[in-house]
């Protein structure tokens, strides 16, 4: 066990999980790893005693599991408060809360982001473990290693990549979303203020995310959005997110993200 008594089930790439190995490099937190596939060993008996939704990240903190990467965020503020990520002020606080709810939820960040990722990059990984584009052996692959309720998402995404109607509706979604980040840098150093917080920490694996899968353009010509990066990705605790990724699916996401931009890039003018 390590010093701090933290167990962290996570995966490598996975960007809710990686939220909690930077608000953990943020307080200096030691903590043990358990890395998962996330190839159907989500569904392990041992596993969903933790997690009953079989989906990363899950926080042991002695003996006792915490589940949910906002909610573990929260957590980690409570059982660890210093140094604070959790803004001083109430309204602020709140702030930095409404910042961290739009991220959940079906018409949430998450999802989206989760769209674009499969659409843009890793339908091509199921493909070739399915050998090709056969629906049955794509089905059989796809079902394998999801969650039955992404499964009707996962199937479109994976059948018709950016052409899918979710891809566009994750544009539309991220367009919106970066506008009221503009407005909100342009008028503060951090999400929820002129302090870093918990709020930061959340959104930092989902920039990274986009960033990698070539989809920069939400913040090319926003300036107060592209600073705010800029300042996320200086930061010690951001290493947290990229130097636990398998340089195999970096590769993955660049390279199909090279691939569909001009296409993307279109589709955005549409918007
Ligand atoms: N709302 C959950 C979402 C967790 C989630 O969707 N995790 C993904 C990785 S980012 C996962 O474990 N997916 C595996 C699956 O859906 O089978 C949270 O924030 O903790």
């Amino acid at each position: 066990m390590n010093q701090d008594g933290l167990i962290l089930y996570h995966h490598n790439s996975s960007v809710c999980a990686a939220k909690i190995r930077v608000a953990l490099a943020e307080k200096a937190l030691d903590f043990e790893s358990r890395l998962l596939r996330l190839d159907g060993d989500q569904f392990h008996p041992e596993y969903l005693a933790l997690n009953p939704n079989a989906v990363v990240p899950t926080l042991v903190h002695q003996g006792r599991a915490v589940i949910e990467s906002n909610i573990i965020l929260e957590y980690l503020e409570d059982a660890f408060p210093a140094p604070p990520l959790r803004p001083a002020d109430p309204h602020s606080r709140a702030g930095a809360r409404r910042w961290m709810a739009k991220l959940d939820g079906d018409g949430g960040i998450h999802h989206a982001a989760s769209v674009a990722t499969y659409a843009i990059a890793y339908r091509h990984h199921l493909i070739a473990k399915a050998g090709g584009t056969d629906r049955e052996a794509l089905l059989a692959a796809v079902n394998a290693s999801m969650n039955p309720k992404s499964r009707s998402w996962l199937q479109n995404v994976v059948f018709q990549g950016i052409e899918s109607a979710d891809f566009r509706k994750a544009l539309f979604r991220f367009d919106r979303l970066f506008a009221d980040l503009e407005t909100q840098l342009g008028s503060a150093t951090w999400l929820a203020g002129e302090a870093y917080s918990v709020a930061d920490v959340a959104f930092t694996p989902y920039l990274i995310r986009l960033d990698l899968l070539g989809l920069d353009h939400f913040w090319q010509a926003r300036p107060a959005t592209r600073n705010w990066y800029a300042r996320l990705r200086g930061r010690e605790s951001a290493a947290m997110v990229l130097d636990w990724y398998d340089p195999k699916n970096i590769e993955l996401l660049t390279t199909r993200g090279r691939a569909a931009a001009l296409e993307v890039k279109a589709m955005l003018e549409e918007i």
